[in-house]
């Protein structure tokens, strides 16, 4: 029995707790990833073949552990409810807000902000990897990061902070001034030296998944199976970590929306997204406010609708955090989900 998945007959089969929340629970169903989300049934998926349903206590054992068992706690935080993670990036050229908080008053006023809003953790970031974004150097994107990170903490704030970089240096630095996670969108793929501080300092550490490098990764972008190749892709990064000396409980895995995707890679993903808890892993999603949001919304430029549209979408699969520039409406649009589902 492998660790991703399970075989059947001749390919790898994945599969995919098929995600409930309504009031209405049959007996003997099972909790997704120690949450309020509950499965009775899963959809296995293989590779070139049509899905197919099965009542969940087919599954062996250890497949169902890992996708029933509660998720360690992310930096003090239980993640037995959706935690919503505030995006703060103090840069000139994020694609959405560049520039607003690049000045450390501005950003250190902007964390406060969010953190008022409803912001569970606050993720810190000081290089944009949109496509075609500058590159920055070590020194710049520490002075970008940490003394705001070192500010928000002097000014008292207790709130959790991940640093958003791909570099080890730039990681050090703000974990020294506080900041409490790392979170690498390149699944520590770009700097060699990420795994060991992150190894070092026992903090967790979100591994997203990205095809390409910033620069280029959407110039036709390419799959075989989008969520298949994503969940294996994943699935290696986690041994790696694991490998580099990472305890398994402290990585989340994100599935990267946007990140050498087209528009129907990422409702793919979206779509998918329960089958993630199969590595029996926190799962991340980040959609705020990216193109193919604004694209389907019709208003590139009012994308906040969309973006809450799709954190409810991760809501109803059990995904435990949300990646979100708006923190106050992904907050309300949460009390409404709860208000209606009850619990969640
Ligand atoms: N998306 C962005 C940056 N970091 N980290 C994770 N784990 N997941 C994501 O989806 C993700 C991320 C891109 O968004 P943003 O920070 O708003 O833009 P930019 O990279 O231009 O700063």
């Amino acid at each position: 029995m492998g660790r991703r998945a399970h075989k059947h007959g001749t390919g790898m089969i994945y599969p995919r707790p098929i995600a409930m929340q309504d009031g209405s629970r049959p007996k003997g169903a099972y909790p997704l990833a120690g949450g309020r989300c509950w499965f009775d049934r899963v959809d296995l998926l293989e590779r070139g073949q049509p899905s197919r349903i099965v009542p969940a206590p087919d599954l062996p054992a250890d497949v169902l552990d890992r996708l029933t068992a509660p998720r360690a706690p992310f930096a003090g935080l239980t993640l037995d409810r959706p935690r919503i993670i505030g995006i703060l990036n103090v840069t000139p050229d994020s694609f959405s807000d560049g520039g607003r908080y690049l000045d450390p008053q501005a950003a250190l006023l902007r964390g406060q902000a969010l953190v008022e809003e409803g912001a569970d953790v606050l993720d810190i970031g000081g290089e944009s990897t949109r496509p075609g974004a500058a590159p920055v150097h070590d020194d710049e994107e520490i002075a970008r990061t940490a003394p705001v990170i070192a500010a928000l903490r002097s000014g008292g704030m207790t709130t959790a902070i991940s640093i958003d970089t791909r570099k080890a240096g730039v990681a050090r630095a703000a974990l020294a001034a506080g900041a409490d996670a790392v979170n690498d969108v390149s699944a520590l793929t770009f700097d060699a030296a990420l795994a060991g501080v992150v190894a070092d300092a026992r903090v967790p550490v979100i591994l997203m998944h990205a095809q390409g490098a910033p620069a280029t990764m959407q110039d036709d972008p390419r799959y075989d199976d989008v969520l298949l190749d994503v969940y294996d892709a994943l699935a290696a990064r986690v041994a790696a970590a694991e490998a580099a000396g990472i305890a398994r409980n402290r990585i989340v895995i994100d599935p990267g929306i946007g990140f050498g995707k087209t528009g129907a890679h990422n409702l793919a993903l979206v779509r998918g997204l329960s089958l993630f808890h199969g590595l029996g892993l926190p799962v991340m999603l980040g959609a705020s406010r990216k193109r193919f949001i604004g694209v389907i919304g019709g208003d590139a430029d009012a994308r906040m609708p969309g973006s809450v549209a799709v954190a409810l979408a991760g809501v109803a699969q059990g995904v435990q955090m949300l990646r979100v520039h708006d923190v106050g409406a992904t907050r309300a649009a949460l009390a409404l989900w709860q208000a209606v589902w009850g619990g969640i």
